[in-house]
C-alpha cells in the first residue's frame, strides 16, 4: 500500500522558467529510463532521535525551490523521466521487521536497469532492506556510502538499527565489502572497534577530511571504481548527516566537522552519472529537528544532483 505524492503547486507561472516539480509525474509502478522516486516513511529503528519518517513529505516541499536548468553543469533537466511512486504506508508503531519486509518488496518491484529509483527516507536502516532485494536481483553488487559513520554494527536486541545496514549487508545479504566504499567518515563519532572492523572487512574509508584534501570529483570517482568493479548493479546510500552540522542539523546525529553540502551534490552527481547504479537512497533527514528549513533543501538538492546525474549519462549531449 502507498500513499500518492503530494507537491505544492508553484507559485508563479512562466513560459520561461518551467520549475522542476512540473516535470516530476505520479507513478504506480516504476519507469523504464526514468528516476522513479519511493517515499520511505519509517523511523522505527532509529539509534537516537526520531523524525526521520517526516522525511518524504518535506523533501517534497522543497523540491518547489527549483528550476530545471544548471548553469555551471550546462545540464537541464527538461525532457527527463521524473516518476514519483508516493509513499509506502507503515502502520503506527510497525515493527522494523515487517517495515522491512515490505521496503524490500517494494524495492524488487522498483529497481530496474536503465533507470534510476531513489528511496527518500525514512531512517538509515531502511538501507538493508534495499540492499536485500538488490543482492538477490543481481547477485554482485557495490554500494557507494556517504556518511558520518560506519554503521557496521550488528543486530541489537535482535534487530536491525539505523546503525546496523551496511555490516548486515555485508553479513547476512551477500555484499562483498570490497566492493564497498565508505564516505565522509570523520570526528568522534565510530568507535575504534568499528575502524577496525572496515579494515578488517578491505571496506574503501574516505575520510570528511580525504574529500577536503583530495576534492569531491576525485574521492567520488575512486568510490564508484570500488563499487561497480565486478559488479552488476550500484547503489549508492546518502546519509544526510554526513554534512557539517553548519548546513544539516535536521538528523538524528548532527555533528561538528562534516562534508559540506556542495561537496555531498558533487560526489552525488558524479556517482549517479555511473551506468551501473540503479538505486539509491537519501535517508535520515528529520525536519522537525531544523526549524529553519534548510536541512531539507539539502536533501532535495541532493535529489537533484541524482537525477541531473542520471540525465548526463544518457549521451543526451546535454553536458559539458
Ligand atoms: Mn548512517
Amino acid at each position: 500500500m502507498r500513499t500518492p505524492a503530494d507537491y505544492p503547486p508553484p507559485k508563479y507561472s512562466d513560459p520561461d522558467d518551467l520549475r522542476l516539480t512540473r516535470l516530476i509525474e505520479s507513478a504506480d509502478r516504476s519507469a523504464p529510463r526514468a528516476v522513479n522516486i519511493l517515499g520511505v516513511p519509517f523511523d522505527g529503528a532509529v539509534l537516537g532521535r526520531r523524525g526521520a519518517a517526516e522525511g518524504p513529505a518535506a523533501v517534497r516541499l522543497a523540491m518547489s525551490g527549483f528550476s530545471n536548468y544548471c548553469v555551471e553543469l550546462g545540464l537541464g533537466l527538461t525532457g527527463s523521466r521524473i516518476f514519483d511512486l508516493g509513499d509506502i504506508s507503515f502502520h503506527d508503531g510497525e515493527d522494523v521487521v515487517s517495515a522491512h519486509e515490505t521496503v524490500e518488496k517494494e524495492v524488487a518491484e522498483g529497481v530496474r536497469e536503465g533507470s534510476l529509483l531513489v528511496l527518500v527516507g525514512g531512517d538509515n536502516s531502511v538501507s538493508l532492506p534495499a540492499l536485500r532485494a538488490m543482492s538477490k536481483r543481481y547477485g554482485e553488487v557495490g554500494l557507494v556510502v556517504i556518511d558520518s559513520h560506519f554503521d557496521l554494527r550488528g543486530r541489537i536486541g535482535g534487530k536491525p538499527t539505523s546503525g546496523s545496514s551496511y555490516g548486515l549487508a555485508i553479513e547476512e545479504a551477500g555484499l562483498d565489502p570490497h566492493r564497498v566504499a565508505e564516505i565522509g567518515i570523520h570526528g568522534f563519532l565510530n568507535s575504534e572497534a568499528y575502524a577496525r572492523k572496515a579494515e578488517r572487512l578491505g571496506v574503501s574509508v574516505f575520510t570528511a577530511s580525504d574529500v577536503r584534501e583530495k576534492g569531491p570529483r576525485g574521492i567520488a570517482r575512486e568510490a564508484y571504481r570500488v563499487a561497480a568493479k565486478g559488479a552488476r548493479a550500484v547503489y549508492l546510500s546518502v546519509d544526510l548527516d554526513a554534512v557539517d552540522l553548519a548546513q544539516v542539523s535536521g538528523v538524528s546525529a548532527p555533528s561538528v566537522g562534516g562534508i559540506t553540502p556542495n561537496e555531498l551534490c558533487e560526489i552525488v552527481f558524479r556517482v549517479s552519472s555511473g551506468d551501473k547504479l540503479v538505486a539509491a537512497d537519501i535517508v535520515e533527514l528529520a525536519p522537525k529537528l531544523d526549524p529553519t528549513g534548510r536541512s531539507q533543501i539539502v536533501a532535495a538538492t541532493t535529489l537533484v544532483y541524482m537525477a541531473a546525474g542520471f540525465k548526463g549519462r544518457k549521451g543526451t549531449g546535454n553536458t559539458k
